[in-house]
């Protein structure tokens, strides 16, 4: 995310105090100085704290920050995503207005963006920050489990940005899209959605990462849910559309689950997706990054050829463990490509990705 608004992407550190029985929340913003290191300049101001909660009381570990431009003044902001303190049943969404010097203004009203799921609960739902109707705000879009001709699907609802608010699109009672079948959320093959422009329209689309057959062998599958505009989304060409094929199936819960990320890799506008996953390279375990690139129609393929070596990002550690490394897609020195940033024990290592030379 960009706190200050010069175009290069800074890391946000949220983390959580207790002190007589209360948990706090704290934001600590690490600025991005464009050569690939991150300074922590902004002295005392850069730890900013939101909101506390009673060490019993279940929530506060329950909750979920997002950042997003909310206001779209190109500075990201935070969402914070809990259970409402009075409607127990609701997701309550507050919203943290970035300032520009590493500080956020929180706002008063604390608006619902649907109802509440336990986090850990198989049917707890998930929000992505994307902006769905290209005014330039970021939307939220709410995944959750629904159910159509009597089957359990996965829905999609928007959540519209007013500058400093979320308002449902068009009305309460418009109908969720269906955005692929349903998976336990904590199951080995919980499906995930990635929020990105596939079409490169300006309107971010959802593509659904989950399991899949083809040729009997277990595969990782990648289907594309296009953005109308007005809230809601629909599958690409039609149903009938075969989903991408995106590498071979790991469980989701295993310590060498596979991992995407979207980037765009080929710099032709469109992000691509790049799998993340195990690979084994001069007698050691390593984390190896392959690309799958976007057609624009939905589809991915395999960048240049099915054989293509996979290129080594780092060491390996278990996706489960304590000092699981993990991956940023961001643009780390402002030249508009994405840049991999790795996170591991403390440590930070930039590694230029794609087409960039
Ligand atoms: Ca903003
Ligand atoms: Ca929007
Ligand atoms: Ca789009
Ligand atoms: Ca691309």
């Amino acid at each position: 995310m960009d706190v200050d608004g010069d175009g290069l992407s800074d890391l946000v550190n949220l983390f959580q105090s207790v002190k007589s029985k209360k948990v706090k929340n704290f934001a600590e913003s690490w600025i991005s100085q464009g050569d690939g290191s991150f300074q922590d300049d902004r002295q005392e101001k850069s730890v900013v704290s939101f909101g506390e909660y009673d060490v019993d009381e279940k929530s506060h570990f329950q909750q979920r920050y997002m950042p997003m431009d909310v206001d779209g003044d190109g500075l990201s902001d935070l969402v914070h995503i809990y259970q409402c303190r009075t409607k127990k049943q609701k997701t309550c969404a507050s919203i943290s207005i970035s300032q520009g010097d590493g500080t956020f203004q929180r706002l008063i009203r604390n608006p619902y963006v649907g109802n509440w799921s336990d986090v850990d609960a198989s049917d707890a739902r998930s929000y992505l920050p994307m902006d769905v109707n290209a005014d330039g705000l970021s939307d939220l879009v709410e995944i959750a489990k629904c159910s159509r001709d009597g089957k359990d699907k996965t829905c999609a609802a928007s959540w519209i940005s007013k500058g400093n608010r979320f308002s449902r699109y068009i009305k309460d009672e418009q109908e969720a899209s269906t955005v692929g079948a349903w998976s336990d959320v904590n199951a080995s093959d919980a499906r995930r959605y990635l929020p990105m422009d596939v079409n490169a329209d300006g309107l971010s689309d959802l593509v659904e990462i989950a399991k899949c057959s083809r040729d009997g062998k277990d595969k990782t599958c990648a289907a594309s849910w296009i953005s109308k505009g007005d809230g809601r989304f629909s599958r690409y060409i039609d149903d009938e559309q075969e989903a991408s094929t995106v590498g071979v199936w790991s469980d989701v819960d295993a310590p060498n689950a596979r991992r995407y990320l979207t980037i765009d890799v080929n710099g032709d506008s469109l992000p691509d997706l790049v799998e993340i996953a195990k690979c084994f390279r001069d007698g050691k375990d390593k984390t190896c990054a392959a690309s799958y690139i976007s057609k624009g129609d939905g589809s991915f393929i395999r960048y240049i050829s099915d054989e293509q070596i996979a290129s080594d990002v780092g060491g390996w550690s278990n996706v489960n463990a304590d000092d699981a490394r993990r991956y940023l897609p961001m643009d780390v020195n402002g030249d508009g490509l994405s840049d991999l940033v790795e996170l591991y024990k403390g440590k930070l290592r930039v590694r230029s990705f794609g087409k960039s030379t």
